[in-house]
């Protein structure tokens, strides 16, 4: 086995499905911390190993995976003593793959970001009304992924469990999860927030970004 470093920050969503994903496999790594704010990502040692100068980034044995969704099915498919966490199924891989898409495209960039990086690089203090009402009409949708499913594909837990709690958790302070409106994502929470390591891999990273962004934010207008 190759040795395994993860760069990233505890505070972010898809560092921390990564780790996730990590602990599930039971690999050990060395862990990098990239501090964002003090602009160690855009440094030359980091930009040639990820020229998108984002965080996560894998290196195993020297080679070089970014993109959370891209690091998770990499390790699976490496690692996995099975290949529970991302089947190779025709049919549920793509499953998987809609749910990391929808990761990506909608709650990461459509919700997170959209938040985050007016407030962390622009120094905003209010967030509009409409940034939380997108986050309620994308809880809307994982309730619907659900369906009477106890995971976000179906039976199992598969790397979207990893990709969504990632991120659903760090935006609980700005949009909590009702349980009466949405008792199937609430139950999920409750499910993931049993995993091992889950504290370790998400919960302390997720509360410091709720903390982050509290502190920051004054207004929702
Ligand atoms: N889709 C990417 C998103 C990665 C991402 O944008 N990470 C943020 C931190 S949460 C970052 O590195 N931002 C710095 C930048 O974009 O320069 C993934 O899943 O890895």
């Amino acid at each position: 086995m190759g040795k395994l470093v993860l760069y990233g920050l505890e505070a972010s969503p898809p560092v921390r499905a990564c780790k996730l994903t990590l602990h599930a496999l039971g690999l050990q790594y060395d862990y990098k911390l990239v501090n964002l704010l003090a602009g160690e990502h855009k440094s030359k040692e980091y930009t040639l190993k990820n020229p998108q100068h984002t965080v996560p980034l894998l290196e195993d044995d020297g080679i070089c995976i970014w993109d959370s969704h891209a690091i998770m099915a990499y390790l699976v498919r490496k690692y996995g003593k099975t290949d529970e966490l991302y089947p190779k199924d025709y049919y549920k891989r793509a499953v998987v793959d809609q749910r990391l898409h929808f990761d990506s495209g909608v709650i990461f960039q459509g919700c997170i970001r959209e938040i985050a990086l007016p407030v962390f690089h622009h120094n905003q203090t209010e967030v509009s009304k409409s940034k939380i009402d997108g986050i309620y009409s994308m809880y809307d949708f994982l309730e619907a992924f659900l369906g009477t499913q106890e995971y976000m594909t179906g039976a199992t837990l598969t790397i979207a469990d990893f990709s969504y709690v990632s991120s659903v958790s760090g935006l609980l302070g700005l949009a909590p999860v009702q349980e009466q409106r949405y008792p199937r994502l609430s139950a999920w929470l409750e499910r993931m927030e049993q995993l091992p390591n889950y504290r370790s891999s998400n919960g302390n990273g997720a509360q410091m970004l709720i903390d982050m962004l509290a502190a920051k934010i004054t207004k929702v207008n």
